[in-house]
């Protein structure tokens, strides 16, 4: 079966493969941009994005929202994590959080599926904002984030060790034990 992935992010459709191609889906990536409504949670940003491409796009597909929630920027950047990341970046990022201890932060991962229905999917990664950038994999924010209980960070991981712990691994997790139980 054949699915598509409306995004323009390589990186995630990396990650999204090697949780749906051991299923035998493939994914198809298509980057069509869609309107992100400016919104206060990720999920209605998803539900409208979903709504808006169902009307131009055949077949099942799906996208993802994302983003960076840090705590002593009261969730900033959170829905914006895109446009921050775009304009001031990480070292925007390491800026805004110098002199600052508290440095708690967590990513989440939003999927909506649509097949003429839609449906969603969520994770979530708890973690701490680096004082500099390391590392060379990943993408985004990858460089300054690292998970709860590792001293690395995302950047400093492989694909799969991200995977295995990332905000978007669970959330393709729960996505694809779906597909598994409803694609029969
Ligand atoms: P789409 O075309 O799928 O929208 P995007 O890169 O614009 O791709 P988002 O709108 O979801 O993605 O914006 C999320 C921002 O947060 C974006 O700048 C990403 O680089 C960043 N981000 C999301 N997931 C991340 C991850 O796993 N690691 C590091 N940064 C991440
Ligand atoms: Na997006």
């Amino acid at each position: 079966m054949r699915i598509f992935f409306i995004t323009s992010n390589p990186g995630k459709v990396r990650e999204a493969a090697t949780y749906l191609q051991p299923l035998g889906i493939e994914i198809v990536q298509r980057k069509v941009p869609y309107p992100e409504v400016q919104a206060e949670s990720l999920e209605e940003v998803v539900k409208f994005g979903l709504e808006w491409l169902s009307e131009r796009i055949e077949g099942p597909f799906f996208i993802e929202d994302s983003g960076l929630f840090i705590e002593a920027l009261r969730g900033f950047p959170g829905v914006y994590s895109a446009y921050v990341f775009k304009t001031i970046g990480n070292e925007g990022i390491l800026k805004l959080m110098e002199g600052i201890e508290e440095r708690d932060a967590h990513f989440k991962s939003v999927i909506g599926y649509w097949d003429g229905k839609a449906y969603i999917f969520t994770g979530i990664v708890k973690g701490s904002i680096a004082t500099e950038a390391r590392g060379g994999g990943g993408f985004g924010f990858d460089p300054i984030f690292i998970p709860n209980g590792f001293s690395k960070t995302f950047a400093e991981m492989t694909t799969k060790e991200k995977n295995a712990i990332s905000h978007r691994g669970k959330a393709l997790k729960a996505f694809s034990e779906w597909l598994k139980e409803n694609l029969k």
